[in-house]
């Protein structure tokens, strides 16, 4: 019954971001998207989220609490600059400057999103991400707080998913602008490439030393029909436009999509001092989902992409599949060879032994990773806190801590949250297979792997 510890080193904390919990963000797309009917599950809007905003300190002490030693969180955009790209909101600096120094002197270290989903409504108008002349926006941004805050952060995460971004925003349409032109997606994503990779420069020439990197999402593909040689050929494609296109990018500074466009630009190669990876699930493929994906014949069915059967499914819809951290731990150190962090992963779901399973199952993968000589240096679990889920709203609750939206945002910090506290203060815990096994069998039996 071994222990598996954890190094010195290794930081163990959780994620959020800004639009998800601060409340009141009305001056980004999001916020925009959220007021058509229709647009979110069970016509949700952000609203006051978890009123993080006001509350930082209470939830930054919970932090605390919970033994966490850093803590990701992403700086809003249309906060600091609400209106215009040089109209600069002064009362966004001081609070971002509050927001870090509550954090320091608790001791638990910043690493600071500049990027995750939201773009202020003026940059969404004028075609955001879409038209590579505008990326000069986001550039500048960058620079503002790679000025105002390099003395405070150290490590930097320039852009949160660009697939997801892209493909939800530009193919599957559940994100603003909801558009669906899959070539529009490739020009996004290939313009977000470029955004990380001049970004990484720029904070790197204002503050050498610093740490920056970009954060992926890999979902692990596999074949609909395990014996199917076509479904294996889907997946593999699907792997590769979602994930391999990035990955690729990232190492040789070649963007390469699907009909022949393709660029090179040497400042994407080598513009990460470590990779952040960001996983949740398993994705099945079959040629009709992908192409009802790509064409947009049909309103592509994720639930068809998440599940082959009887398997318990998350309030994602999402079926839980450890091994795949592992996976996609060791594919991006060969591929990448940088040090990597685990900068989310979460279940959503209000069965809380559940979370404690699923917490102890993933580090059970980030710490074989570890014995196989990966340089992996943290592990961010998805949320700190319950939040505003994007198009599923608030519905899915993945938090350490439960926040009751109807009384006035009252935390109550849930019992896995205690579990991850006491797995972070042993540094590691033990590894008794019989007992886990036993009690994995009688929560989701079809999971034993
Ligand atoms: O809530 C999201 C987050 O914004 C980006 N990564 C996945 C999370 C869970 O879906």
């Amino acid at each position: 019954m071994p222990f598996l510890r954890f190094p010195e080193h290794f930081l163990f904390g959780s994620s959020s971001s800004a639009h998800q919990v601060e409340g009141n963000n009305v001056h980004n797309q999001w916020w925009a998207f959220e007021q058509e009917p229709g647009r979110i599950k069970n016509g949700d809007k952000s609203g006051l989220a978890a009123d993080h905003y006001h509350r930082y300190k209470e939830d930054f002490a919970d932090l605390k609490a919970m033994k966490h030693e850093a803590h990701r969180l992403s700086f809003e955009w249309s906060r600091f600059f609400p209106e215009s790209p040089t109209q600069l909101n002064p009362e966004a600096v001081r609070h971002y400057h509050n927001v870090l120094d509550t954090l320091h002197n608790l001791g638990i270290e910043p690493f600071v999103t500049t990027l995750h989903f939201t773009i202020p409504q003026w940059f969404a108008e004028m075609g955001g991400f879409e038209q590579e002349e505008n990326i000069r926006h986001y550039l500048d941004f960058v620079r503002f707080l790679a000025d105002e805050y390099g003395r405070k952060v150290h490590f930097w995460c320039t852009i949160n998913e660009p697939n997801i971004y892209a493909s939800f925003a530009y193919i599957i349409g559940e994100y603003p602008p909801a558009k669906k032109n899959i070539r529009t997606a490739f020009r996004v994503l290939s313009n977000l490439l470029k955004a990380h990779g001049r970004a990484y420069h720029i904070i790197k020439s204002l503050h050498p030393a610093s740490q920056v990197g970009l954060v992926v999402h890999l979902p692990v593909f596999a074949p609909l029909r395990k014996g199917s040689f076509i479904d294996k050929l889907t997946a593999r494609l699907a792997d590769w436009v979602f994930n391999g296109i990035i990955l690729e990018a990232l190492k040789t500074g070649k963007i390469h999509f699907p009909a022949g466009f393709f660029e090179k630009h040497d400042f994407i190669k080598d513009s990460n001092d470590f990779i952040g990876l960001n996983y949740y699930v398993r994705m099945f493929a079959s040629p009709k989902h992908a192409v009802a994906t790509a064409l947009n014949a049909l309103d592509t069915d994720l639930g068809a992409f998440r599940r082959t059967g009887s398997e318990r499914l998350t309030q994602s819809g999402w079926t839980v599949y450890a091994k795949g951290l592992y996976k996609c731990l060791k594919r991006l150190h060969r591929k990448l060879g940088l040090p990597m962090y685990v900068t989310e992963n979460g279940i959503a779901t209000e069965d809380d032994e559940w979370r404690k399973i699923f917490i102890r199952k993933h580090l059970r993968q980030v710490h074989k990773a570890l014995e196989k000589g990966m340089d992996v240096r943290g592990y961010f679990y998805w949320s700190n806190l319950d939040n505003f889920e994007w198009s599923f709203g608030f519905e899915p609750r993945f938090g350490l801590v439960d926040v009751d939206y109807a009384n006035d945002c009252k935390r109550t910090i849930r019992d896995s949250a205690w579990f991850y506290a006491e797995i972070i203060q042993q540094r590691g815990f033990w590894q008794d297979e019989k007992a886990k096994n036993e009690s994995l069998e009688q929560i989701f039996p079809q999971e034993i792997q």
